[in-house]
């Protein structure tokens, strides 16, 4: 992706605060969404947009959930390319090859890196979109790889796509955003530890991208993707939701960089920041206010159903004989693994 020169980064960043300004409410109180809010997790069949001879079992998450979404660990490991990448381009994790080994049977499952073992989570209309009559269908499936072999030292990512299922053209404007609280620590603005990813088409129709870092009191959006280790990219392409070109968003951010405390949060959005829509999760975020944010945890296991539960617990205790392994090897040579 293209780096932002600091002019472009004040002009996205104001298009951010454009992006925000139907968002950010002072009326908003995070007790009442709490309260209000119904949390719903559940596993549905989805049919494919667009088709009809390929019904796929995911498990969803619907918006407007104050319930801890378990991020599920990755079997395959992503190519952020902006498409859905076949399954012959990419590599296995280190868990991925375990469950391989287990049982050869998967690797037929396993046709690209979204559709068996990220968990899929529906965005819907933000209600606080300026537009309100806007209309769509977008998906945010999310995983993360945390290799328990530390030497050598392996990249681990929290992975992400939005499936923008709906927009099957490009309009200057269009962007996904992704926003984290490592720590948890939430509140009314933006604090130090806090950042995000913003990526998609300026209002001029060009590509570009950009993280932001919590201020304290704001968002300060600058500098490259790149610099965080993290990357971004979206295209036109299909994907087993629609066999329609539509856009598509994918990110990865480093796994500790996410990850500062055993639950965070987080929210996603996709839209325009030119007709001001958006659709989100959790659905009545605001990305100015962590305490508006989704909570995440993270799973040792893999999406139910894709794995036996034989296999869950018989890996369970390989990770654990292993983790002990390596804890005895490095505490003899003086080193600490946690
Ligand atoms: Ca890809
Ligand atoms: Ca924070």
């Amino acid at each position: 992706m293209m780096g932002l020169s600091p002019g472009f980064c004040l002009k996205l960043f104001k298009a951010s605060a454009v992006m925000g300004s139907g968002l950010a409410t002072p009326r908003f109180n995070a007790i009442t969404y709490r309260a209000a809010s119904t949390p719903k997790v559940l596993e549905t069949i989805r049919p494919v947009f667009g088709s009809d001879d390929a019904n796929s079992l995911f498990k969803v998450v619907q918006g407007q959930s104050t319930n801890t979404v378990e991020v599920p660990p990755a079997l395959v490991l992503p190519e952020i390319d902006g498409k859905y990448t076949p399954i012959s381009k990419l590599e296995l994790s280190e868990l991925g090859k375990e469950l391989v080994k287990k049982d050869p049977n998967l690797m037929s499952m396993l046709k690209d890196e979204w559709s068996y073992d990220a968990l899929e989570i529906e965005l819907l209309l933000n209600p606080a979109s300026a537009d309100k009559t806007a209309q769509g269908k977008a998906y945010l499936r999310i995983k993360y790889d945390m290799s328990s072999i530390p030497s050598p030292p392996l990249p681990h990512f929290f992975y992400g796509v939005i499936d923008y299922v709906s927009k099957k053209k490009i309009e200057p404007g269009d962007v996904a955003n992704v926003f984290f609280d490592p720590k948890n620590n939430r509140g009314t603005a933006p604090q130090l530890d806090d950042f995000g990813l913003v990526w998609g088409w300026d209002k001029t129709g060009i590509k570009t991208s950009a993280p932001g870092f919590g201020t304290g009191s704001t968002w300060k959006f600058c500098g490259t993707c790149s610099d965080l280790g993290a990357k971004v990219d979206c295209e036109l392409g299909v994907s087993p939701s629609s066999n329609e070109p539509h856009e598509i968003f994918e990110f990865r951010v480093p796994f500790n960089m996410v990850k500062q405390n055993d639950i965070i949060s987080s929210y996603a959005t996709v839209g325009n920041y030119v007709k001001d829509y958006w659709f989100s999760y959790p659905q009545n975020g605001r990305y100015k206010i962590p305490d508006t944010w989704g909570y995440l945890s993270f799973s040792t296991n893999p999406i139910p159903g894709l794995i036996r539960p034989f296999d869950i617990a018989a890996l369970s205790v390989l990770t654990t004989l292993s983790t002990l392994a390596l804890f005895k090897r490095y505490s003899k040579k003086g080193k600490y693994l946690l």
